[in-house]
């Protein structure tokens, strides 16, 4: 949240100048209020101060680089400033991160990113994500939400910003993840009931089999009254929706949409 290293967090907190507490263990641990009073006393300007963290406004580079670097711990500090600056997650995720992994994808595809590069980008966004959901997590207070991708679809990490978003809205998040065959998915909604049901589709499926994923699955989000939300680059040809469907094109979209019509 400063943009300061480890070294320098402790030592404020052993001068007393950033107030802390310790765990029985000996951890230290802050409070939100107290962070926050000690930006306001010292007037820290988290741009200046960011010179290992958010260093200029090519935010969709920086958060590339920490990804192919394997850095999650300043993945997540990019995160945590750009929510300072005012930027919903939702936009972080549409406006840098997916931003960032596409230009990755378009090295990968080009030969100049690796395989193994990839994929080491890939889990590092995975594991920041993990990190940020549990520091926005609040209490679960609204339904239930199964999140999957579909059939052969790999690519999971939409509907894990998804169910970042959903918890930090107090809803529970069922993570069932890539690869998830629709059959059993379809069983699992029926003997659920969750309020509702997110599918991504990133790659180009046949079109056929991609509308028959949705169709299924719509035929068991109906018998609960359960919503369903569709979306991903796969979905771009799919005009007609089974009847209680949401298709959105944006994570901005998606907290919108779930607002209006939760
Ligand atoms: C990481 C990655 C992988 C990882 C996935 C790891 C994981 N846990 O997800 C691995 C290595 C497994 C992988 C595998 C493959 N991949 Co890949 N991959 C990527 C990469 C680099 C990033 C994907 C990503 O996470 N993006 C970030 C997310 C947040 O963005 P997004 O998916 O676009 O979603 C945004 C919106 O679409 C929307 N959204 C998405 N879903 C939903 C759902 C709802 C309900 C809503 C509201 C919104 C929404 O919100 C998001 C934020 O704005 C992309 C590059 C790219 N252009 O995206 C290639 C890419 C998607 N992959 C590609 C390919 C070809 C493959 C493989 C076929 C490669 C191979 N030969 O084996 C395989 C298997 C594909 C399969 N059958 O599923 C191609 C797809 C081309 C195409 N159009 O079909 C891409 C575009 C790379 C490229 N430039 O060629 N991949």
């Amino acid at each position: 949240m400063l943009a300061v290293s480890e070294a320098t967090v402790k030592r404020w907190a052993d001068a007393g100048t950033l107030l802390c507490f310790r765990t029985p263990g000996g951890h230290r641990k802050f409070r939100a209020a107290d962070i926050a009073d000690f930006r306001r006393r010292h007037q820290y300007d988290i741009e200046k101060a960011a010179g290992e963290g958010v260093d200029g406004s090519d935010y969709v580079a920086q958060f590339r680089s920490l990804a192919l670097s394997g850095d999650s711990d300043r993945l997540v500090t990019l995160v945590a400033q750009l929510r300072m600056k005012g930027l919903s997650l939702a936009a972080v995720f549409d406006t840098v991160a997916g931003p960032a992994l596409a230009d990755i994808g378009e090295r990968w595809a080009r030969g100049a990113v690796t395989v193994a590069q990839e994929h080491l980008a890939a889990q590092t966004v995975v594991d920041s994500l993990s990190r940020v959901r549990a520091l926005i997590e609040v209490p679960a207070t609204k339904g239930r939400v199964l999140l999957a991708a579909p059939g052969e679809e790999q690519h999971d990490i939409a509907l894990r910003m998804m169910a970042v978003l959903l918890v930090g809205m107090g809803y529970s998040a069922m993570m069932l993840g890539a690869r998830c065959p629709v059959p059993d998915l379809a069983l699992m909604i029926t003997a659920d009931k969750p309020s509702a049901v997110v599918l991504s589709f990133a790659v180009t499926h046949p079109f056929e089999s991609m509308r028959d994923s949705v169709n299924q699955v719509a035929i068991a989000t109906r018998s609960v009254g359960a919503k369903l939300f569709v979306g991903g680059e796969g979905t771009s040809k799919l005009e007609v929706l089974p009847a209680n469907s949401f298709k959105t094109h944006s994570l901005v979209e998606f907290v919108e949409t779930l607002v209006t019509n939760a």
